[in-house]
């Protein structure tokens, strides 16, 4: 367990109110670190940290949005002074928006690219300076299925995701002479309030993605939990720059007919 072991560290999640974020900072807390979560919503903060302290973690919440660069700094600064070191950053925040790219409004391709993409590098290059400092230091980058392929109505989406598993690369370029290692986590399609509007019953993208996945199931948010655990803890201390994609084989395989 020791190379597992996540005691007297301490994780900042992004996000994390709910779904993927929710279950990751789960995972890191039965390791035995601390937990910091962020939102823009006060209400999904305090629900999330009544749920976080019925389960026993210590956890704290703060409200800011990852994009603001000054107001981040900020808060990253009050978070390491009255907290504690950030020894773990996971960029889990993100937004999504499902429109054909012929219709996409250009604010909402702009928004999209700075929550999933600008934001991450924000948060990265606040909390990785003073990783620098410390000469230690996890940044796991939330990556997509769509960091590696294309569908229909999701042009920013892909584009920031992809652009993220690219920064990914970099950063762990830069700042793995500083032990510091970014890496990211692609998940495939999974159960969350996000995919719900494509997964309920009957919805065609439901039994699309179901015979596409060849364990032929979508993932449960707890299925991240283990390559969060191994990116976060000393397991992963000479592992720089890759993208674990937690797909349930979606990107081994070409896919198969329906009826097969
Ligand atoms: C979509 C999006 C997301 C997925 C996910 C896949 O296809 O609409 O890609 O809904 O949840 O990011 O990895
Ligand atoms: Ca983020």
């Amino acid at each position: 367990m020791y190379l597992f072991d996540l005691k007297n560290k301490r994780a900042l999640i992004t996000g994390a109110t709910h779904g993927l974020g929710m279950a990751m900072a789960e995972g890191l807390g039965d390791a035995g670190a601390e937990l910091i979560i962020t939102s823009t919503t006060p209400s999904k903060i305090e629900n999330a940290l009544a749920h976080y302290k019925a389960k026993g973690y210590k956890v704290s919440g703060f409200i800011f949005d990852v994009t603001d660069e000054k107001v981040a700094a900020e808060k990253v600064a009050e978070i390491e002074e009255t907290i504690g070191t950030i020894d773990i950053l996971i960029n889990n925040a993100g937004i999504i928006k499902r429109v054909p790219a012929e219709n996409m409004e250009i604010a909402d391709f702009r928004q999209v690219i700075d929550v999933d993409l600008v934001g991450p590098f924000i948060m990265a290059q606040l909390v990785g300076r003073r990783m620098i400092e410390r000469k230690e230091g996890k940044i796991i980058n939330i990556c997509s299925m769509m960091s590696e392929l294309g569908r229909n109505t999701v042009s920013a989406y892909a584009a920031a995701k992809g652009g993220l598993k690219m920064l990914t690369r970099n950063l762990a370029t830069e700042w793995a002479k500083h032990n510091i290692q970014v890496n990211g986590i692609g998940p495939g399609y999974f159960a969350t309030s996000q995919t719900a509007p494509i997964r309920h019953d009957g919805h065609p993208f439901n039994d699309f993605i179901i015979n596409r996945t060849p364990t032929g199931r979508w993932g449960n948010p707890e299925d991240l939990q283990g390559t969060t655990v191994f990116l976060a803890s000393k397991a992963s201390d000479f592992v720089n720059g890759q993208i674990i994609y937690v797909d349930g084989g979606i990107l081994a395989t070409i896919g198969k007919p329906s009826n097969e």
